[in-house]
């Protein structure tokens, strides 16, 4: 079996497995790979140093070698909170309105994707299969095909792929989508990216583009396909037997006593629809009064990228709308929503997803949204909660089962968001079961695992 590296920009140190601590699930799957294939997992270290070295930080944990190396902090400011996420982030979130585009971003982004090709080239053998993640590293393939690099290199994109039209409002736009086609393949979550990227190659760059999803250009051939990602669902499950999970769970219901609790957990981000998701909650406490007092909604919302301007207005519009319907409708004993600012284990979050009647992921773009997925892998298969999932998270192909999974809403009508909580709530006991087996048995196959041997596999072809 060929060495497998990975490439990311950052890097997890992998735990071993079932330990404490909130690894996430790419980081158990990826650990499990490196580990049999005794492969190497390379990015940025997260430190910054006043002048690249390209030093080489090589460490060895329980089975997994990492190597990663630091960055300068203009190349932190251009390439990581510039072009991956002020430019590339919003843009392949349909929030052209967000993106910005500076000469220096774009940069950046092209030096450090160098950078990492230095670096990362010498520690690849003629037999390696190299694996390079997410829209920070869109170049980096074809930054080591220059190096000399012949191995086979696949890249997946976690984000969502825009449609041409958005696209073709990217500076450059095609610069960048001509490295891709150094890759021999190209995974994206759902097939609505796979056909906006094939849509761009055969519109803007007249390549040839086969049946089965092959981009040909300029004599190369690259493979393009869609890889959902899924759970590492045993790993889940096993933390769900944690006391950590368990008094999570007993926290919540004991807290919200006999009220319906309502469940979401984000990343505090604009793609997650945290805003209008808050409206469709007002909306829905405006329409029927008489559940205030049953109802609970609980939202836990751990800040990131908290450098960015646009990071910062959301969670300040958050705050005001969440002290907004409090204030409104809050007694001296009930509070109706509970805002939370913190991250909790993966054990407490399982905990915390089973003691909710409703898992709400509303997001207005996403690649996949593992939340949805982690919500009904933590039911009770007694008593399932119902989950309510927006049709713009790629987890909605796999997850709508001809409207005999998950409630479908579009997050931008408050009305309709509204009214799938309602649904969800009275649901009986027969029909949450009856969508529930169905949902669990497609996040159970359709875990991980799975979706790393896909990817491996169609780049081994
Ligand atoms: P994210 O945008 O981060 O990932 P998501 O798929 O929902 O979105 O994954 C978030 C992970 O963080 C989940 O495992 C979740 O449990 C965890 N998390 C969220 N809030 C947390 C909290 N308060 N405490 C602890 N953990 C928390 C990107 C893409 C997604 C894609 C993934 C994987 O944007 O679309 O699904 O990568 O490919």
């Amino acid at each position: 079996m060929s060495r497998l590296i990975v490439v990311s920009n950052r890097v997890s140190v992998p735990k071993a497995r079932g330990a404490a601590g909130s690894q996430g699930g790419l980081a158990v799957a990826l650990g499990s790979a490196l580990r049999e294939r005794r492969g190497i997992w390379f990015g940025w270290s997260g430190k910054e140093t006043q002048t690249f070295s390209g030093h080489l930080d090589m460490q060895k944990n329980h089975g997994v070698t990492t190597a990663t190396i630091d960055l300068e902090p203009q190349d932190v400011d251009e390439y990581y909170n510039g072009y991956a996420n002020r430019t590339l982030w919003p843009l392949f979130h349909y929030r052209i309105d967000l993106a910005e585009y500076e000469s220096g971003f774009g940069k950046g982004y092209e030096r450090v994707n160098q950078r990492f090709a230095d670096s990362l080239g010498p520690l690849i053998d003629p037999e390696d299969t190299v694996w390079v993640h997410d829209y920070h590293l869109i170049p980096l393939g074809e930054r080591l095909r220059t190096r000399g690099n012949k191995n086979r290199i696949g890249f997946f994109l976690h984000i969502p792929w825009p449609p041409r039209n958005l696209l073709v409002a990217l500076p450059f736009h095609e610069r960048l989508v001509r490295t891709m086609l150094a890759y021999d393949l190209i995974g994206f979550q759902d097939e609505e990216s796979v056909d906006s990227f094939l849509g761009y190659c055969r519109k803007e760059l007249q390549a040839e583009v086969s049946e089965d999803g092959t981009v040909t250009f300029d004599g190369r051939s690259v493979k393009v396909a869609a890889f959902p990602i899924g759970l590492d669902y045993d790993e889940f499950l096993e933390g769900g037997q944690t006391g950590d999970a368990r008094q999570a769970e007993q926290r919540m219901r004991s807290s919200s006593r006999y009220r319906k609790v309502i469940i979401g957990v984000d990343r505090l981000d604009y793609s997650k629809g945290l805003p209008e998701r808050f409206d469709a909650l007002g909306r829905f406490f405006d329409t029927y009064p008489e559940r205030v007092k049953e109802t609970l909604y609980v939202q836990v919302a751990p800040p990131s990228r908290q450098d960015v301007a646009s990071y910062q207005k959301i969670r300040n519009t958050l705050e005001q709308k969440a002290g907004q319907i409090n204030g409104e409708r809050s007694e001296v004993d009930m509070v109706p929503i509970r805002y939370v600012n913190r991250g909790y284990s993966r054990q407490e979050l399982f905990g915390i997803y089973r003691s909710a009647h409703v898992g709400l992921v509303t997001p207005l773009r996403d690649g996949m949204n593992l939340v949805a997925k982690e919500y009904i892998a933590a039911q009770d298969p007694e008593d399932p909660g119902v989950l309510v999932l927006s049709r713009f998270a790629g987890a909605a192909e796999q997850l709508e089962l001809d409207g005999e999974g998950a409630l479908m809403i579009n997050p931008y009508s408050m009305e309709e968001t509204s009214e799938a909580i309602r649904t969800a709530i009275d649901m009986p006991l027969e029909e949450r079961k009856a969508r529930w087996e169905k949902l669990n048995e497609v996040v159970k196959t359709a875990n991980v695992e799975r979706w790393r041997e896909n990817f491996v596999e169609a780049l081994g072809a």
